[in-house]
């Protein structure tokens, strides 16, 4: 094992926060490596209370032309207790998630001293390992989720024969929020229980014991294992969101899992797991690393004292990817605000799925690393958000096609969330979603993908072909809507934040017409709506340049109340969209450029996913210098001991946006060039990546030294033409699917 692909700590988790997380897309630990009770946090992605609902205002669609008058006439206050009223969601609130509960392990071990402990994610394996000596017996657990046998699985040892004994259960709020923990046959519990709400979800886990030598019973509603030599936990859960009978289908998996040895599970999730991790490997010069021997959360604090510590970012890198392969797996739910984790009942922001940066940050690295296929949940997930989108865009809107705001749940609920005006009144999340399965498209080349996702596209844009309000100056703008999640102040002092045309609409609208666009011309249909919409997308507002040298967050040059927000919607199109570059767009780079450090200069990028973005856009800017800064800072105030990212609290986004800026330093393909190192950081000195996906349908290796290219090979996996960018020498050449092409440039 590369011995940076792993976090290790020499005490066991204190806290939530120190704790190690494992998943498998759907079911998830949280793992706190305790000696004498072991607390195994659990989570089953679908666990959410309540079920499905209409929430979309009734009263909408009646006031929508005088909220539009209001706000044409500059009565904000007017406009927005108006819209407060009418265009919220009924009930305001979305459903949230929930824990599945806790699998405790009380060892039975004597009060001797415990010496020589230690805990890991091993990343390359997928597997936590908890090893601890009493006198001078070894004991070690090792703990996985295993997405081929859809169980978690837990193995005891120790280096004495019969020296295992402990006392398991299953609880969830210490008893209180579960009906019954039932022992079943001599060898296993299950845990029976409902979310609550109208038509809430029903749950299921359950365990089974297989110990050998030794012996495994049930008393009350424990599990209690004797003298064993070894023991194998396996754990499974699963709900009414997907079978019709749960404890059936936990008893099944865990029945089809008990049929292999615990070497075979193990194989059977290594082998898995690692056709996806292996993918990507990444050095960035630790082959010098002093620091390898230290414990991880040592290693953080010793980079937030101010030591700089590279191979700590290429374990971040990678991380991330793990997180990604952990919590968003075909067939899973996509990754929630926290992944699959998390352990209260009422979550922060209800661990949905946040559709005005968040949920799709999480799948910023799906492509470029090379995890193309875990973005398919999301996928999946727009497909539930077109059906119930169609509804709100019609009941509410008087529009075609569909629409979301700014969050979604489970069921793909599409009404405004919450009455919090910043945020609430934005008809644009549907469309920035809808703009991944251009990117998946983009990076695959998949055409029998982009024909199946073609109608989605559509059905996105054409909500904007009815929606879209042609101004006084002719141009076509949003209305009502808000720029996440600001305020800006009028020239008489008023402040609001419902207001018509916000920039990052007219961005993402821009590009959600583009890739329809593109999309009818690969596919050859549609050609009267492909021509509506470019007569359409020449009537969007550019983005424009404002007073301070600024990319303008709306359309008038309005000041915004915090100049340090942790939104950065007017730069949607410089990052993740593309319609502002250095080398195609200056102006407007440079403009980009002045908004990130007026942002700056005023305390901007305080939570880890605005940290990330900003990493992620001093990149796209070919600012490696600026950007490798923010990655310093990400780690230092941003990220919690076991390298989760710190909102605070915890919220997963930093982590895959902080991966995706990494991999943007090195390569990015936005403009149709495969760019190398387009970013690259002074202290990356030495360094080395392999397997990253640009654009097109190709896989990159590269390797540097003092800034110098070293190597570049150029694996083309669709036989698409390629153009290849380094410095300011460019090549291009045609490719042959299957075939690798070696690219040298000059030494400047
Ligand atoms: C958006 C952000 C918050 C937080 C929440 C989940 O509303 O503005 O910072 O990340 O989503």
């Amino acid at each position: 094992m590369n011995s940076n692909d792993r976090l290790w700590y020499k005490q066991p988790a204190n806290d939530w926060n120190e704790a190690l997380p494992i998943g498998n897309g759907r079911l998830g630990g949280m793992v706190f490596g305790r000696v004498h009770k072991e607390r195994v946090q659990l989570n089953e992605d679908s666990v959410w209370y309540g079920g499905p609902r209409d929430r979309n205002n009734p009263d909408a669609l009646e006031h929508l032309p005088q909220i539009r008058k209001l706000l044409a006439d500059g009565r904000l206050k007017e406009a927005e207790d108006l819209a407060a009223l009418t265009i919220t969601g009924t009930p305001e609130t979305q459903r949230h998630y929930e824990p599945l509960g806790d699998l405790f392990i009380n060892m039975k071990h004597d009060d001797s001293d415990i010496s020589n402990y230690s805990r890991e994610l091993d990343l390359d394996h997928a597997i936590t390992r908890v090893q601890y000596s009493i006198g001078n017996i070894g004991f070690k657990r090792e703990i996985f989720t295993s997405y081929p046998d859809q169980v978690m699985v837990i193995r005891l040892t120790s280096t004495k024969a019969n020296a295992i004994s402990f006392q398991t259960l299953l609880d969830r709020g210490e008893a209180r929020n579960y009906d019954e923990l039932d022992a079943l046959s001599n060898n296993s519990l299950v845990m029976r229980g409902e979310t609550g709400g109208k038509d809430g979800i029903v749950f299921r886990c359950a365990v089974k014991a297989i110990a050998e030598n030794g012996s495994v019973k049930t008393l009350g509603n424990h599990l209690i294992v004797d003298k064993a030599d070894a023991v194998t936990l396996i754990l499974s859960a699963a709900t009414s969101y997907r079978y019709d009978d749960p404890e059936q289908q936990c008893l099944k998996m865990i029945e089809k899992a008990s049929v292999n040895t615990y070497q075979e599970l193990l194989q059977n999730h290594i082998e898995d797991y690692q056709k996806l991790f292996k993918r990507v490997t990444l050095n960035l010069g630790e082959d010098h690393n002093e620091n390898a021997d230290l414990a991880t959360n040592h290693r953080l604090d010793l980079v937030k004292e101010g030591k700089e510590d590279q191979s700590l970012i290429s374990t971040y890198f990678q991380f991330g990817r793990y997180l990604l392969i952990s919590s968003s797996r075909p067939n899973s739910l996509p990754a929630t605000l926290q992944g699959i984790w998390n352990e209260k009942m009422l979550p922060p922001w209800d661990s949905k799925f946040t559709i005005n940066i968040n949920a799709q940050m999480n799948y910023w690295p799906a492509e470029i690393c090379n995890l193309s296929e875990l973005h398919h949940p999301l996928f999946e997930h727009i497909e539930k958000i077109k059906t119930n989108g169609k509804k709100t865009a019609e009941s509410m809107y008087g529009c075609r096609g569909f629409t979301a705001h700014h969050n979604t749940d489970i069921w793909g609920d599409t009404a405004p969330q919450d009455i919090y005006m910043p945020a609430t009144i934005w008809p644009m999340g549907a469309a920035w979603l809808c703009l991944h399965l251009w990117e998946h498209f983009e990076f695959t080349r998949n055409v029998k993908f982009l024909d199946d996702s073609y109608d989605t596209l559509k059905e996105a844009a054409l909500f904007f072909v009815d929606f879209l309000i042609e101004n006084e100056e002719g141009l076509l703008i949003t209305t009502p809507s808000v720029s996440p999640e600001n305020t800006y102040i009028l020239s008489n002092g008023e402040k609001g934040t419902l207001c018509e045309g916000p920039s990052m609409d007219s961005q993402i609208i821009f590009a959600l017409f583009t890739s329809c666009i593109e999309a009818s011309e690969i596919l050859d249909v549609d050609q009267t709506f492909r021509d509506q919409l470019l007569e359409l997308r020449d009537k969007l507002p550019k983005p424009k340049i404002g007073k301070h040298g600024q990319i303008q967050e709306w359309l008038e040059d309005y000041d915004e109340e915090e100049p340090g927000h942790r939104h950065i919607s007017h730069l949607f199109a410089l990052y993740p969209g593309k319609q502002m570059s250095p080398n195609y767009t200056p102006d407007l780079a440079e403009a980009a450029k002045v908004t990130l450090e007026r942002r700056l200069q005023s305390g901007g990028g305080h939570t880890g996913w605005s940290r990330a973005w900003i990493i992620n856009m001093w990149a796209r800017l070919q600012e490696g210098e600026v950007a490798y800064q923010h990655i310093l800072e990400l780690l230092k105030s941003s990220t919690l001991p076991n390298l989760f990212d710190n909102h605070p609290p915890f919220q997963i986004d930093g982590n895959f946006g902080g991966t995706a800026g990494i991999a943007e330093l090195l390569l990015q393909s936005h403009t149709g060039e495969l760019h190398l190192l387009p970013a690259l950081p002074n202290e990356w000195t030495t360094g080395k990546v392999s397997g990253l996906k640009a654009r097109g349908g190709f896989e990159v290796d590269l390797s540097w030294d003092k800034g110098e290219l070293k190597e570049a090979v150029i694996h083309s996996l669709e036989g698409e033409k390629c153009v290849v960018l380094f410095n300011n020498q460019r090549t291009e050449f045609e490719t042959t699917a299957g075939h690798s092409y070696p690219v040298v440039f000059n030494k400047e």
